[in-house]
């Protein structure tokens, strides 16, 4: 299988994440990167290759021009307002307030864009983000092309992204980038499931009033789990739209044999539904020991959950996601993909 896979991801490497009242290391930080690579090439999956630059045509098929245009200013508008530090938002527009209008000063448009103040955005950011979605731009090109699967190592991930926000560590969406290339590329209906432990709000959000692309995801009940605000069993679409959207959100210390269950019906909506090309939002913090989530999947279910996406036999383009049990993110990545590949 071939991997497509930027080092410019390392351009994007805040020192602060706001979490538990404190500032910390970032959970979702370049090292998990390495641990993939590792892993990668110890099972002999040395394929591994540099994406070249974005295509922005596609990345403007699904993003906003004024959110465009943020990302690519906010680190220099930010620095020309005199800011020290990384930028992290302190005032977003929530219920009863504006949310059709971006304020013109730098600190309000970072609030203005800004989903989860856990992410903040550093000088290399734009770079980063841009090379993610080139790595996912180049996987699907290879399975439009006829290779029936590749695994983009995106890093920053992208399913919280929606067309004109970011945060949950994601700024472009690069699993809806990959699906809108595989419509373009002449697949009729694109499914997106999504086994990243928490629900990709930006994907549903961006897909959710069109009948062309489904979006599935398995998570962790919002309930009890970040992006909390979006992901429950009751949206199942608008217009058009409607019917090509199932959440399966779950409860805290889920198992796999629950979980597996979801899955199960994931994939037989998607077949019904008439799938002809599927992007895989690939996250692995599923595991029983991620520190920011609480399933308890293992290392054995992420290869099985892989041979079960398999049985749907479709060109298959996998977008990596979170993930950050960082000594177990590379094993259990690379058990999904094998796991699909020995199917
Ligand atoms: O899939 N998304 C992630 O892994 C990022 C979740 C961000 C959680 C932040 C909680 N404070
Ligand atoms: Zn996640």
């Amino acid at each position: 299988m071939r991997v497509f896979f930027s080092e410019d991801h390392r351009l994007h490497f805040p020192q602060a994440e706001l979490s538990g009242g404190q500032f910390v290391t970032p959970f979702e930080r370049p090292s998990r990167v390495e641990y993939i690579l590792r892993r990668l090439k110890e099972r002999g999956m040395t394929g591994i290759t540099d994406p070249g630059p974005a295509d922005m045509g596609p990345i403007r098929a699904i993003c906003a021009p004024d959110f465009l245009a943020f990302l690519e200013t906010a680190w220099g508008e930010w620095k020309a307002a005199g800011n020290a530090g990384e930028i992290i938002p302190y005032n977003v527009p929530v219920r009863r307030m504006h949310t059709d209008r971006p304020p013109r000063f730098i600190d309000g448009k970072a609030g203005y864009y800004c989903l989860g103040q856990e992410t903040a955005i550093t000088a290399g950011t734009w770079r980063a983000a841009l090379s993610s979605a080139a790595s996912a731009q180049a996987a699907t090109r290879h399975v439009a092309g006829g290779a029936g699967v590749a695994f983009a190592l995106c890093r920053p991930p992208g399913h919280h992204a929606t067309a004109d926000m970011y945060g949950g560590y994601c700024f472009l969406n690069n699993a809806a980038i990959a699906a809108q290339m595989l419509r373009d590329a002449g697949a009729a209906r694109v499914a997106v499931l999504d086994i990243d432990f928490h629900h990709g709000n930006g994907t549903q959000d961006i897909f959710y009033s069109r009948g062309d692309v489904f979006y599935a995801s398995l998570h962790g009940a919002p309930e009890d789990a970040f992006p909390y605000f979006l992901g429950f069993a009751d949206e199942t679409g608008a217009g058009p739209g409607e019917g090509a959207n199932a959440n399966y959100p779950m409860p805290p210390g889920t198992g796999y044999p629950a979980w597996a269950e979801a899955l199960d019906h994931a994939l037989a909506r998607l077949r019904g539904w008439g799938a002809e090309a599927l992007v895989i939002s690939l996250g692995v913090d599923a595991y029983k020991d991620d520190p920011i989530s609480f399933f308890r999947l293992d290392t054995p279910d992420f290869a099985d959950a892989g041979r079960r996406i398999a049985g749907l036999g479709l060109p298959t383009v996998f977008c990596m996601e979170g993930g950050y049990a960082i000594e177990a993110v590379g094993v259990n990545t690379v058990a999904v993909l094998e796991g699909f590949a020995d199917a």
